[in-house]
């Protein structure tokens, strides 16, 4: 039954993220059902580490003393930099400050459990010793060492599983690579010839020389049909049959999804998957680029993503020096101390069965609910709905305190009062129970509680009628670093509507905000939010247009008081007020991400 309806989720959402992905193209469902089977320890890992190093680090995102804003790996498309100019970069290549044992322990002490660096990425630069051509580590640089080596020995004694990133098809440096327009013309390009006479002969050097591999992870699929590809994987597969393909070797094929960059699936998903996110906005060093999360933020996101069943892979980009940047090695070790305490509720867990609270979210083993809790309740008194079975002990994961609790109906209440008030990112508390969890409940109110500052009701868990849709909105701030908000869209005519059922745990007022991003077509429109037999009336307002270049902005637009005096379960519809007329054509109301409920 479980899986049946975890299926049904991925079925539901596979057609919603092959729309709206442009880099994590349709990844085959097929793989969900009949899974690689060395597949289970990178189910059980839940935590990775992402490198991005290449010649890019050197330059930190300058190229003849202009900064360049976005992901600093792209510097040589942004700047169209020539190649014969690029590879100079090479001859200054001296990483002295690289230490594989440095890397690796700091890798152990973030209680990451993979691995994965830049064998060679889009500019087409090797950092490996490679036959194939000169323009490696090796041979082009005055480093002449191979770091590779020494990183996978000590990411393996580490008991980490080592994989390498390798860009199949952009090589900007090729005459027949994808993706450089600036040096080579496309319509003379020979892809064949490219994978031919580079990238499989260097993918293989990379699955023979470097010992055992956890991970092959392809980016960027083009140049080869389905069979061509089929032909490619199954080629590489006889080198290291253990080694995992990431599901962006194209064509549907790999053996686990990677979702886009930096976007998390808004509830679970069924098989082996993957959300990929970097430290601060770029993939590559960037010297002024400083907006890394917070150890609360990834440890926050890290449970979030396991919440759903998946995997984080975060990234780093060390310098051209081979310094990792200080608040990556900051953060990260900071984020492993709370994983040194808090891992069980972590590694080896399966998605948790309770949608995302306003408390925070769930994860799961045989028996054991585990509640990350990242906001506490005013009242200490934490509402877990959805119908457990025997509750037989709850208590703190960290130190073991045993809280008292209650069932009533279908909820379980949990007693905080006598947990100590400490700052985590996450509290979590283990629920051990007699018997099977339920599946995942799908179908269940989210809950708005007033012992919350705010309760977010979020686009994903809206029903939507006629034209309306619940989209992942793909936008980016600067060159490259894609951002991901799924939103309602669509809501056009009175019939296209989004309705959220929502569970008053208490009564008392609520302030209703829309949380919503409104072109300039868009605003001045009418629209209506419907609850308990009431009607509210707004007028949109302008943020501005959507544009995949440019942020999404968003803004929070308080439209309702409501008054629950009975608590229980109540929709919420939100809607176009008026059809369009011919003199003023209509355009969607507007693109809504949320609805916050703020207790008054
Ligand atoms: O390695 C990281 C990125 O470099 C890589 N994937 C992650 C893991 C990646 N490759 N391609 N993309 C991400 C998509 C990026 C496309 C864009 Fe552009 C680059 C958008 C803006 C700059 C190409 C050039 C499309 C528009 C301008």
């Amino acid at each position: 039954m479980k899986k049946y309806c975890f299926l049904l989720i991925f079925l539901c959402l596979a057609g919603y993220y092959g729309q709206s992905q442009d880099m994590a193209d349709m990844w085959d469902s097929t793989t969900t059902k009949n899974p690689n089977k060395h597949i289970q320890w990178f189910k059980d890992a839940k935590f990775g580490l992402f490198i991005h190093w290449g010649l890019y680090s050197k330059l930190g995102g300058t190229w003849n003393g202009k900064h360049y804003y976005g992901s600093g790996e792209w510097i040589m498309n942004q700047a169209k930099i020539p190649v014969r100019k690029y590879e100079q970069v090479a001859k200054t290549f001296n990483p002295t400050h690289f230490n594989a044992d440095q890397w690796a322990r700091l890798a152990k002490e973030a209680g990451v459990k993979y691995m994965v660096i830049t064998a060679k990425h889009h500019e087409g630069f090797s950092m490996f010793d490679s036959k194939v051509t000169d323009y490696d580590i090796v041979d082009a640089t005055p480093y002449k060492k191979d770091p590779m080596k020494s990183l996978a020995a000590a990411a393996r004694k580490r008991g980490i599983q080592f994989g390498f990133y390798y860009s199949q098809f952009q090589d900007w440096y090729e005459p027949n690579g994808g993706r450089n327009t600036w040096d080579y013309t496309e319509s003379k390009k020979d892809y064949q010839r490219y994978y031919r006479e580079k990238a499989i002969p260097q993918i293989k050097e990379l699955l023979s020389n470097y010992g055992p591999l956890g991970i092959m992870w392809f980016d960027t699929p083009g140049g080869m049909t389905k069979d061509q590809t089929r032909a490619f994987v199954n080629g590489l597969r006889k080198l290291q049959p253990q080694c995992l393909f990431s599901s962006r070797v194209g064509q549907g094929m790999g053996d686990y999804k990677d979702f886009g960059d930096s976007e998390v699936p808004p509830v679970p998903m069924e098989g082996a998957w993957e959300s990929i996110y970097t430290h601060n906005d770029t993939w590559g060093y960037i010297e002024r680029d400083f907006n890394f999360k917070s150890p609360k933020e990834i440890i926050q996101l890290l449970a979030t993503v396991a919440s759903r069943g998946g995997n984080l892979m975060l990234n780093i980009g060390p310098d051209g020096e081979g310094n990792i940047p200080y608040y990556s090695a900051k953060f990260l070790k900071e984020t492993g101390d709370w994983l040194s305490v808090n891992g069980k509720s972590i590694y080896g867990t399966t998605a948790g069965f309770i949608p995302k609270q306003p408390w925070g979210v769930t994860t799961e083993k045989p028996g054991k609910l585990y509640l990350q809790i990242f906001t506490r309740p005013n009242n200490d008194l934490l509402l877990v709905p959805g119908c457990l079975p025997q509750v037989n002990k709850v208590y703190a994961l960290d130190g073991g305190q045993p809280l008292g609790f209650t069932k009533k109906g279908t909820d379980l209440l949990v007693d905080l009062s006598k947990l100590k008030r400490t700052v985590s990112a996450s509290t979590v508390i283990v629920v051990e129970c007699k018997g099977a969890l339920p599946a995942y409940q799908s179908q269940a109110p989210v809950t708005v509680s007033a012992a919350y500052d705010q309760n977010l009701i979020e686009a994903a868990y809206a029903k939507v009628s006629a034209n309306a849709q619940i989209k992942s909105l793909t936008y980016s701030h600067y060159y490259g670093d894609w951002k991901h908000t799924t939103c309602v869209t669509d809501l056009t005519d009175t019939t296209d509507q989004a309705t959220f059922t929502v569970r008053f745990a208490d009564k008392g007022d609520y302030r209703l905000v829309l949380e919503y991003s409104c072109g300039a077509l868009s605003a001045g429109q009418e629209g209506q939010l419907l609850i308990g037999g009431k009607t509210f009336w707004y007028r949109t307002l302008k943020t501005g247009e959507f544009n995949r270049k440019a942020p999404l902005m968003f803004i929070q637009h308080p439209v309702a008081i409501y008054t629950v005096d009975k608590p229980g379960v109540y929709k919420i519809t939100i809607k176009p007020a008026t059809d369009g007329t011919p003199s003023k054509p209509s355009k969607e109301l507007f693109k809504l991400k949320s609805i916050i409920a703020v207790p008054i």
